[in-house]
């Protein structure tokens, strides 16, 4: 049969298939610490082989993200090249990002234009975690899902508010809901939520961003679907877009690509040149 991974405590896995649970140990082969939440699962009475996985992260441990949340706020001050390394990391792992604003109670219009010129290649949603609004992100809930983002921006918030207005169907059900409480380690589990599966990741705050710097340089525009028209008008190939006759630069000042984007790929792209110097 076939599962799905939703829980790892230790050597035991909590799988599902076909809306049923199944509590099992890798066999002989299979080791436990190469099976991931997220993972399809072969079994019978153990689990006898992973399928391939399209990404796996490293923290949170899991395997399969379709739909990252990153999440910002007006406050705290969002850190945005944290948000646009969040965006490369998904663009490198086929993972669709949303970008999710939160805090909507106290949000002024100002913040949200910007933040709507800024990122207008990408899907933004708005919520209110304390005002119990989150439909928008659980209509968005398909595939596996977990959300990211800088500390206090409300992610437990959110998670807790989708698991309070009981959406939490099947898989997560009161025992489950119990069973989050205590929860004091940093395991992740998954939730059926919607059409899909939430990773209860309220205890973390951030991604391993250190795959950044394993970046080329070179490769680094590419990550931003916005410059991609005018890096088709820089006078050289290898046109790193920071001077020069470059056509993103152009762009740029002509108002079609968002200064702050632009200004934080420098940032970045300084990033890369140091870690690539020791
Ligand atoms: N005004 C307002 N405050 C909110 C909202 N959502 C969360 N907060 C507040 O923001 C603070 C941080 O919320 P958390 O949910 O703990 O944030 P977090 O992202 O889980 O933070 P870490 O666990 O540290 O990463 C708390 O004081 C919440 O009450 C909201 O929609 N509006
Ligand atoms: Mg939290
Ligand atoms: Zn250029």
């Amino acid at each position: 049969m076939t599962g799905l991974v939703i829980k790892k405590n230790a050597n035991l896995f909590t799988v599902e298939s076909d809306g049923k649970i199944y509590n099992l140990s890798p066999s002989g082969k299979t080791k436990a610490k190469g099976i991931f939440v997220g993972d399809w699962v072969e079994f019978d009475e153990n689990i006898t082989a992973v399928k391939h996985r399209k990404n796996i992260l490293i923290r949170p441990p899991m395997a399969n993200l379709d739909k990252l949340f990153i999440v910002i706020a007006p406050s705290p001050k969002p850190d945005f090249v944290l948000v646009d390394k969040i965006l490369i990391y998904c663009h490198l792992n086929d993972i669709t990002p949303i970008i999710v604003v939160n805090k909507n109670d106290i949000t002024e219009e100002q913040f949200i234009n910007q933040v709507q010129e800024d990122y207008c290649y990408y899907k933004i949603i708005l919520l209110s975690a304390k005002c119990g609004n989150v439909d928008n992100l659980f209509d968005e809930i398909e595939g596996i899902c977990a959300l990211a983002g800088q500390s206090a921006v409300g992610k437990s918030s959110i998670i807790n508010a989708i698991f309070k207005e009981e959406k939490l169907t099947e898989v997560g059900d009161l025992s489950a809901k119990i069973e989050r409480g205590k929860q004091t380690t940093r395991l992740v589990s998954l939730y059926k939520v919607g059409s899909g599966y939430l990773a209860d990741t309220a205890g973390f705050s951030l991604l391993d961003l250190s795959f950044v710097s394993t970046i080329q340089k070179e490769e680094l525009a590419s990550y931003y679907p916005e410059f991609l028209e005018g890096r088709g008008l820089c006078k050289y190939r290898s046109c790193l877009h920071e001077n020069g006759e470059c056509g993103v630069i152009k762009q740029m000042q002509e108002g079609k690509i968002s200064k702050r984007r632009y200004q934080n790929y420098l940032k970045i792209l300084q990033e890369l040149k140091l870690a690539k110097k020791y």
